[in-house]
């Protein structure tokens, strides 16, 4: 079965492996609005995320970054009073040296992420949704704040306005993304934050051309489990948003674009084709199951 996923986010990533787990031919849609440049290196967190999960090397305590990481670089940092509200494990330092050097060099964001995923023997092949550049913008009460500034440093505390991705006009999708999404048996989206991690996907045209398009059913997963969001600001950006943090409302983002939503057990359905199930992905089991619900799913429209 061949599956292309959207996917952004920590969340997003553990879904992705466990779509690798049940065994399908698997295409990872990756948000890029997260990236940026920190210590004049080229970071794709997103990217990184997924290429950390399907590798087994992804930090599950921490939540984000590499396991058994270690931190000289940032020890080093700090000493020399730079800049440390963004900490880079030295294992993950590596990967954004080895792709800022490749970017200098000419190398598209997806070749890169191509030759990261093969020298890991990563079993997906991971798409970054544009090599064009896109950044997700938070316009706060406080002001305009780029993502990882708003994320990271403010904890996404400035209570939220407006979302907004700059360059997503004029981007095209990186080579592959569309291909994949026509030749589906099933599009997914990850139970991401649709707002912060998957809008900045659907605000490349074509894609959101393609998922409309697409003769394969398409499925989004609920981030809301109990009428929150597990981690991170989905719900309280919803708030702000004045959106009610429902999946009717997760439907109604997506509407146009989705036939059917994987949701957890403990909330409502919306008004359209759904399946519940235990969403939370605290295990390996977890994220198989949640991945294998999604895909019967699809297999039942
Ligand atoms: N998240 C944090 O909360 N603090 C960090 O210092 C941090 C560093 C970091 C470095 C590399 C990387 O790939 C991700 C990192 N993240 C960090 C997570 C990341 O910025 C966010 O989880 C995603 O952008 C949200 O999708």
């Amino acid at each position: 079965m061949k599956i292309a996923v959207l996917t952004g986010g920590v969340g997003g990533a553990k879904f992705v492996h466990g779509l690798v787990m049940s065994d399908v031919a698997l295409t990872a849609i990756v948000n890029t609005g997260d990236d940026f440049r920190h210590l004049g290196l080229a970071i794709s967190p997103d990217i990184d995320s997924v290429l950390y999960a399907l590798s087994g090397k992804d930090n599950r305590i921490q939540g984000w970054g590499r396991a058994e990481e270690s931190w000289a670089f940032m020890a080093a940092l700090r000493e020399l009073g730079g800049p440390d509200w963004f900490n880079l494990g030295d294992g993950d330092l590596a990967l954004h040296v080895v792709r800022s050097n490749a970017l200098a060099q000419g190398a598209a964001l997806s070749e890169i992420t191509a030759d990261f995923a093969r020298a890991w023997n990563v079993r997906a092949t991971i798409l970054p949704m544009s090599d064009d550049p896109v950044a997700t913008w938070i316009d706060t009460i406080d002001g305009p704040l780029a993502f990882q500034r708003y994320f990271v440093e403010q904890h996404c505390k400035p209570v939220a306005k407006a979302i907004r991705f700059e360059g997503a006009q004029g981007a095209r999708a990186a080579p592959g993304v569309i291909g994949a999404i026509l030749g589906a048996d099933a599009v997914l989206i990850a139970p991401s934050n649709p707002y912060l991690s998957v809008d900045p996907i659907l605000a490349v045209a074509e894609i959101r051309s393609a998922l409309v398009e697409t003769d394969a059913p398409v499925i989004a997963i609920s981030p809301i489990v109990g009428g929150a969001a597990v981690k991170g600001p989905t719900a309280k950006l919803m708030g702000e948003l004045g959106i009610a943090v429902t999946n009717a409302s997760i439907a109604a983002h997506y509407e146009g674009l989705i036939d059917a939503m994987l949701h957890d057990e403990s909330d409502a359905p919306p008004a359209i084709p759904a399946r519940a199930t235990q969403t939370l992905m605290a295990t390996n089991v977890d994220r198989a199951r949640v991945a294998q619900e999604a895909i019967a799913l699809a297999q039942s429209l």
